[in-house]
């Protein structure tokens, strides 16, 4: 029986564990990146671990989300982030050099070969061919240490493509498809593979839109071949020497298969306030819209910025519309002036963003009240625009475009605009001047901390009793950006999680901080997929803060359950889903015994939470590799990495 893909480079890079489906598999990891709003904590804990220099092939540390400096504390952030990279061995790679997924696709990303990103969007390098998973900071800390990474080995779900895409119809059209059809649970514990002909109809920007999207189905990652058509891209890079030929085997065998006829689509629209509630735009149309705001790690390639242009040039935007367009990386922005392409944008009437994450992280252009946005970006959760009553809609960058033209969301197949075409060029401008290299001689560094950093909470060890109150209960889906929220006010501070846990969970409950503290810490309760979207820690770091000791969930996304872990926050899953129902806020709970309890796993028994209030108790899973299980003992990753040297 042959290999897929995935199985493939997992198989090529295991130092441990099994690939049996369920077990724990170690990883080598050959390259990491990082972003700033979660690098700086990665930094800070790669500081903590005592490790000298970093032990991977290569690591890049990029600065694209904290771009907006109202004061002191982004700019303090980059300078710690600039030296201490410098002083380890690691690239830096400067503000305005554009989206990280963005340019570790265009200069660094090889097919074959593990990378691993404290960004949940880091399956974008998929789109060559490489296994690129998103983790929390801590993980890629221990990776860029020369550690293993750790996960429970995928199954394989088959997206199998054939035909092609239609005038107007767009990668982005594909992936909504597959989050209609699978939802945003669909892909957990699975890693997606794209086969089928119709993958040779797909450049790299293409396929690259559809991998960093699949992080939206909750999956681990996804991945295309390697192929003719990626070493078009690699030479245009000036990166033919990266090239590698890859594929799955033709008897490889995969768990799941689906099949999407490209011929058949046609452009589609996820509405509010989720990114599998998608429908066709010709069904939604009509839609008066505030804004329009292309760009992000999904939708700024060239060749999508091209397509715009395309749209645009000539015309003028709708009166009651601000298009505002981010390219997404400098070799994009830098190329757009040379050929024109940003004369007709900005002379369509756009407003043109730096290379960087920009309003898809809501720093900044948050939509007005009540705002109709339409974005290119891949996540429409409620309140991360920065505006809580504004409702986003994403979109291809040929709707986004063709509907800032009309001010309302329009299908463009109902226009007379001539629909553009995907053309990667056969040249890309090549200039890494804005990468720093590490310093040759480190010892001379001296990192550089401005007033923002704060000590992060480091968790003791399981006590005997784990009991405090139900200080919350929460529905299905709640993502990261509930849990701890990420705007222009807050995201200056993902170096100081004393203050961002005043505001944990206020999306949901604005009073949870104030009660958790009041009540010394204890529980919080929630339905199935807790924690999906980003890979920010922080969705940890500032529950420990606030004294949380478990989460009780009827399901767990996987980046945020292993966040939990490494902090030593215990992540247990309802065996009945009907318990959820019995527990009410401030319910007293209590895992007795929690080190016996949680040692026993191991061997496949089950947790026991009594309810005191109810008196009653229920039985729930800890579904933790043995590994996990002495992080949980130890109090988290940190205290267990330090134990063993
Ligand atoms: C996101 O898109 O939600 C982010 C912001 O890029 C996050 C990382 C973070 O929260 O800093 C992600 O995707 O992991
Ligand atoms: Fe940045 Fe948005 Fe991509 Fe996250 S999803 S990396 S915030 S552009």
């Amino acid at each position: 029986m042959g290999y897929t893909l995935a199985q493939k480079i997992i198989k090529d890079h295991m130092v441990g564990g099994s690939m049996e489906v369920g077990k724990e598999v170690s990883l080598r990891i050959d390259q990491t990146l990082t972003q700033d709003s979660t690098g700086t904590m990665a930094y800070l804990q790669f500081e903590a671990l005592g490790l000298p220099q970093v032990q991977t092939e290569l690591s890049v540390a990029y600065i694209d989300h904290n771009m907006l400096q109202t004061g002191f504390e982004n700019a303090d952030d980059h300078k710690y982030i600039q030296t201490v990279t410098a002083k380890h061995g690691i690239r830096f790679s400067k503000p305005g050099n554009g989206v990280c997924h963005q340019v570790h696709i265009e200069r660094f990303g090889i097919p074959g070969k593990t990378l691993l990103g404290s960004d949940s969007h880091t399956p974008t390098c998929g789109g060559i061919g490489m296994l690129a998973i998103g983790a929390g900071g801590l993980d890629v800390a221990v990776a860029m240490g020369g550690g293993a990474y750790n996960i429970t080995m995928p199954q394989i779900l088959e997206v199998r493509l054939v035909g092609e895409l239609q005038p107007w119809s767009s990668a982005k059209d594909i992936i909504l498809e597959v989050l209609r059809r699978l939802t945003v649970k669909g892909g957990v514990g699975y890693i997606v593979e794209y086969t089928g002909p119709g993958v040779k109809t797909l450049s790299v920007p293409e396929r690259a839109t559809i991998t960093n999207m699949g992080a939206e189905l909750g999956a681990t990652t996804s991945i295309f071949p390697s192929d003719e058509i990626t070493l078009a891209f690699m030479r245009a890079q000036q990166r033919e020497t990266d090239y590698v030929a890859l594929s799955a085997d033709s008897d490889a065998v995969y768990d799941k298969t689906i099949e999407i006829d490209l011929s058949e689509l046609r452009p589609l629209v996820a509405c509010p306030h989720s990114p599998d509630n998608v429908k066709a735009v010709s069904d939604v149309n009509d839609l008066k819209i505030d804004q329009v705001h292309i760009g992000s790690c999904t939708n700024s390639s060239l060749s999508d910025m091209h397509k715009v242009a395309d749209i645009l040039r000539g015309r003028s935007i709708a009166e009651d519309v601000s298009l505002v367009i981010a390219p997404g990386s400098k070799q994009v922005l830098n190329m757009l002036a040379a050929d024109g392409s940003l004369a007709d944008m900005i002379a369509a009437g756009a407003r043109i963003l730096e290379s960087g994450c920009g309003p898809c992280i809501g720093m900044g252009q948050s939509p007005r009240t009540d705002g109709i946005s339409l974005r290119t970006i891949n996540r429409n959760f409620y309140g991360r625009s920065g505006t809580k009553s504004a409702q986003v809609y994403l979109v291809s960058p040929e709707v986004a475009a063709v509907s800032a033209l009309t001010g309302f969301l329009t299908d463009p197949t109902t226009t007379d605009i001539e629909a553009p075409k995907t053309v990667v060029p056969k040249e890309f401008m090549v200039n890494d001047n804005l990468i720093v290299m590490p310093a040759e001689d480190p010892d001379t560094v001296e990192v550089v901390r401005g007033p923002n950093i704060k000590p992060f909470p480091i968790n003791t060890p399981l006590p005997e009793q784990v009991s405090g109150k139900s200080l919350i209960k929460v529905e299905d889906n709640i993502t990261t950006d509930h849990i701890m929220p990420s705007d222009s006010k807050l995201l200056p501070f993902r170096s100081n999680v004393p203050h961002l846990a005043n505001y944990c969970l206020t999306p949901c409950d604005p009073d949870f901080p104030e009660r958790a503290k009041n009540e010394g810490g204890g529980f919080i309760i929630a339905g199935h997929n807790y924690g999906q979207g980003s890979s920010r820690e922080h969705a940890a770091l500032a529950p420990l803060q606030l004294g949380v000791k478990g989460v009780l969930a009827k399901s767990f996304a996987r980046i945020h359950m292993a966040n939990l872990i490494n902090n030593g926050i215990l992540p247990l899953v309802f065996d009945d889903e009907n318990d959820y129902d019995k527990i009410d806020l401030l319910d007293e709970l209590v895992i007795a015994d929690a080190p016996k309890q949680v040692k026993r796993v191991a061997a496949g028994e089950h947790i026991v939470v009594c309810n005191k209030t109810k008196d009653e108790c229920y039985t729930m899973s800890l579904p933790a590799s043995e590994r996990q299980l002495d992080m949980l003992l130890e109090g988290g990753l940190l205290n267990l990495t330090r134990k063993e040297r």
